[in-house]
């Protein structure tokens, strides 16, 4: 330090930085006694109390560097990137934090005084379910990723009263109880009263021309929603930032509750209150389909408008009313269609208030945008009936129309006197009922288009958006999703986590791709016996977990087969129940000697008005309960059905899982991202050639895959002549399978409750092609089998896949969006 006076200097200036960093200066020991001796104000408290006092003393550790960090941003010397999504599946917070924030040994020490230890003291926490599935996880996962890369990202969303329900088995049926998350308070939330904005709905436009003659429209008699912001911290790694979850509650405005107040109307007054208070009450649970309630497209334009309006706030604060740089300075990155209606509300807030002249606010809402899709399933293609916009959104759908006209020139400009392309591409679908195609709109003003995964991509340029990659190919793009790699290997495993650490160094947690070191060590003793150690404290880890949810008794001997995710058809938990009951119906009939002893998981929740999902339930409790009543069965063969399987659940199955299950018909699972956390934590995959399997199995190789079933284009090809009977008859196993199910033998006493399952394997019009894929799946489950029974085999085969994981970090991804898309 003393020879180079320059160096010391910058040492100084970390340290002072640092020590800038934590403020305020207490130790989280020292905070988390003052909050139990000061903050509950009475001497007796439960454990709860001591996880809020915890929980508040580490968001008060991070509101230093949360306010520098905005104070940074706010200077736009960067790009600034909102993330715009009706979900965030952000599951538990203080493990992650801590890691993140480096404080996991200090507070377990903090927590010793109090005789608890950290671990059991996580699970106290309620899970945050604000999300369905894959498309809220991910939006999590990246939040983790943008603060861990220093990225200026904001999350925006919505501040659900009743999160992702909870489920419960009664009789093997799906049943649903309302998930009150905020019950006890949520520690990690701020209410921000400074940012609330103004939502209208409803009411009428009325236009009118100004002195220069330019026609100008108002929006009035509107029903207004006040939006009120609570933020959430999210720390990145180790690095000091601290980005911001925005999420929105909606509220009853003062002014109008008065109004009504003023004229007596008291009770009318309280009942609108609600009305407006309903908008945030509830996550919609659909995960796959649309529902077209009108309370959903309240709550898109809710969260859309709310969050336009802060981010123009934000510029109009530092900039004034002059929006030149807004676009470089800003985007917008929509998750999925669900937030669309931004497109139109952009323009809205850009002409009608700041009466920017309509080209322009079309260049800057243009340079903004961009959407993300994940889905092709026709049935998850939101599409909102003009007559509903009509009412609750009028200026919006005026918008809306005049962005298809000017657009649908430049559509006949490249297809000249092509009417029938006009009106395939139109934003309006016409008809009885005519509709506002969202996924229309989100393209023509996105100048980003991205599928999340090779193939998902490749489908979405070659089929859904065919026409609009032909028109505008340089908006096209793939990014295959991640998966963050604190939460799901760092935090979830830390016995593996240990491992890596001990072989590799620390670096891999802040780049996963470290992880292609330990290819080196595939044939190195000591590690894979440490490695099988690991798996199997892990797997006696989730038998207590299974054997106090489900009754079942899982033997960390045997193979842990699991299939988690939510219930569809397209997922094909219906292929993977059929194969528990061949093997069960071998076991029956003495055929033995090719089987390796197993237990099979499934888990997930169907979405309440889906009655086929739910039958699936049914349908799998029926037959675990035959197959674990069974004891000559029970040494080979044992099965579960999970209930409410949620990202805590996920924490606990996925480092104990020795076989992955991502068995989908090929061309519907867009990425997947379940299949990337059983990758990184060392279970083999047995999967279809659909959504990012296929880049999972390029990085891990075909010996280390159990692949099967038809690729998406055979899956195409047959679906014009699709004979099940025929796969049934030249398949021996699957014949017995059907004879067995079809003899009520799985349900004796409620005859009949299966047929509709029965019959939608032998329908010449099943989607899913679940005849047509068993033979091939069940050869290669035989395969795993026969692999499973070399246990060093197997564990090689266990470090290869986590160390060909890397590119499934979400880093990645975002490293991709940033570059390519955000140019942040
Ligand atoms: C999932 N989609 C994809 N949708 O199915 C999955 N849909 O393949 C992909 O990995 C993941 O997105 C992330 O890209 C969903 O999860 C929904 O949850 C959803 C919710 C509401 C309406 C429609």
């Amino acid at each position: 330090l003393d020879k180079s006076s320059d160096k010391s200097n910058d040492v100084n200036d970390e340290v002072k930085e640092q020590l800038q960093n934590c403020e305020p200066c207490e130790s989280l020991s020292a905070s988390l006694s003052r909050y139990m001796n000061n903050g509950l104000g009475q001497e007796e408290y439960a454990q709860h109390d001591l996880f809020h006092a915890l929980a508040s003393s580490v968001k008060e550790l991070m509101l230093g560097n949360w306010r520098k960090t905005r104070a940074k941003d706010s200077q736009y010397q960067t790009k600034q990137v909102a993330y715009l999504s009706l979900e965030f599946l952000m599951g538990r917070a203080l493990g992650n934090a801590l890691l993140n924030l480096d404080l996991t040994e200090e507070s377990r020490e903090a927590l010793s005084q109090y005789a608890v230890d950290l671990e059991s003291f996580e699970s106290l926490e309620r899970d945050a379910g604000l999300g369905n599935g894959g498309l809220g996880r991910l939006a999590a996962c990246f939040l983790d990723s943008c603060a861990s890369l220093d990225l200026a990202v904001t999350g925006y969303g919505i501040r659900y009263e009743y999160g992702m329900f909870a489920q419960r088995l009664v009789d093997g049926y799906q049943v649903e109880r309302p998930d009150r998350w905020l019950k006890d308070g949520n520690p990690w939330e701020v209410r921000v009263p400074n940012h609330n904005v103004t939502v209208p709905f409803f009411g009428h436009t009325e236009s009118y021309l100004d002195k220069l003659g330019r026609r100008h429209v108002t929006w009035v008699d509107t029903q207004d929603v006040k939006a009120v912001a609570y933020d959430m911290p999210i720390p990145g790694y180790r690095n000091g930032r601290i980005n911001t979850l925005r999420l929105w509650k909606s509220e009853a405005t003062d002014d109008f509750d008065l109004a009504e107040f003023n004229q007596g109307d008291y009770t009318e007054a309280v009942a609108r209150k609600n009305l407006a208070e309903q908008i945030t009450m509830v996550l919609y649970p659909n995960d796959a389909s649309e529902n077209g309630k009108e309370l959903r497209l309240r709550q898109q334009y809710f969260l859309s408008s709310a969050s336009l309006q802060d981010l123009l706030n934000n510029w109009v604060k530092q900039n004034g009313t002059d929006f030149s740089g807004f676009d470089s300075a800003n985007v917008m990155q929509l998750n999925d269609t669900h937030p669309s209606v931004a497109v139109p509300e952009l323009m809205r807030l850009l002409v009608d208030h700041y009466a920017l002249e309509w080209d322009k606010a079309w260049e800057i809402t243009t340079n903004i945008m961009a959407y993300t899709n994940h889905t092709l399933l026709p049935e998850a293609l939101e599409r909102w009936p003009v007559r509903m916009f009509e009412q609750m959104l009028p200026r919006v759908l005026e918008i809306i129309y005049e962005i298809n006209a000017r657009y649908l020139d430049d559509v006949a400009h490249h297809w000249p006197g092509n009417g029938e392309m006009l009106a395939k591409m139109s934003i309006i679908e016409e008809g009885d009922e005519p509709h506002v195609r969202m996924a229309y709109l989100a393209i023509v003003a996105s100048f980003s288009v991205n599928g999340v995964a090779g193939l998902h991509t490749q489908l979405l340029t070659s089929g859904l958006f065919k026409h609009f990659y032909e028109l505008w190919p340089e908006k096209f793009n793939n990014k295959t999703n991640g998966v963050t790699p604190r939460r799901w290997l760092a935090h979830c495993n830390p016995r593996l986590a240990a491992l890596l650490t001990k072989r590799l160094g620390h670096e891999w947690v802040g780049d996963l791709q470290h992880l292609h070191a330990l290819s080196a060590f595939t044939e190195d003793r000591t590690l894979i016996d440490e490695w099988r150690e690991v798996k199997q404290a892990n797997k006696r880890e989730l038998s207590l977990m299974i054997a106090k949810e489900c009754g079942v008794e899982f033997e960390p001997e045997m193979m842990f087969d699991v299939h988690v995710k939510r219930i569809h058809e397209y997922k094909r938990q219906l292929l993977n129940i059929l194969h528990v009951i061949h093997l069960y119906h071998q076991v029956l009939q003495g055929n033995t000697d090719a089987l390796v002893p197993r237990c099979v998981l499934i888990g997930g929740k169907a979405a309440p008005g889906y009655a086929m999902a739910k039958l699936l339930i049914k349908l799998a409790s029926n037959v675990a309960h035959m197959v674990n009543s069974d004891p000559e069965v029970s040494p080979y063969l044992k099965f579960a059905f999970l209930p409410n399987y949620n990202v805590s659940a996920m924490e606990k199955i996925c480092p104990a899982t020795d076989l992955s299950q991502q068995i989908s018909t090929a061309g519907k699972e867009a990425s997947g991202t379940g299949n990337m956390k059983f990758m990184m934590n060392g279970a083999l995959t047995i999967g279809t050639l659909d959504g990012a399997n296929i880049e999972m199995l390029e990085e891990v190789g075909e010996d280390n895959f159990f692949l099967f079933g038809l690729n998406a284009s055979q899956v195409n090809a047959l679906q014009q002549d699709y004979q099940p009977s025929q796969f049934i008859n030249e398949s021996p196993a699957l014949k017995q399978v059907m004879e067995l199910l079809q003899s009520g033998h799985f349900n004796l006493l409620e005859p009949g409750i299966f047929d509709s399952i029965i019959d939608s394997i032998r329908s010449p019009t099943d989607p899913w092609m679940t005849a047509a894929d068993f033979e091939s799946y069940r050869l290669a489950q035989q395969r795993a089998a026969s692999a499973y029974k070399d246990t060093e085999g197997w564990t090689k085969m266990s470090i290869r896949n986590t160390a060909c994981s890397g590119r499934f970090s979400s880093d990645v991804t975002i490293s991709a969006y940033r570059d390519e898309i955000w140019k942040a």
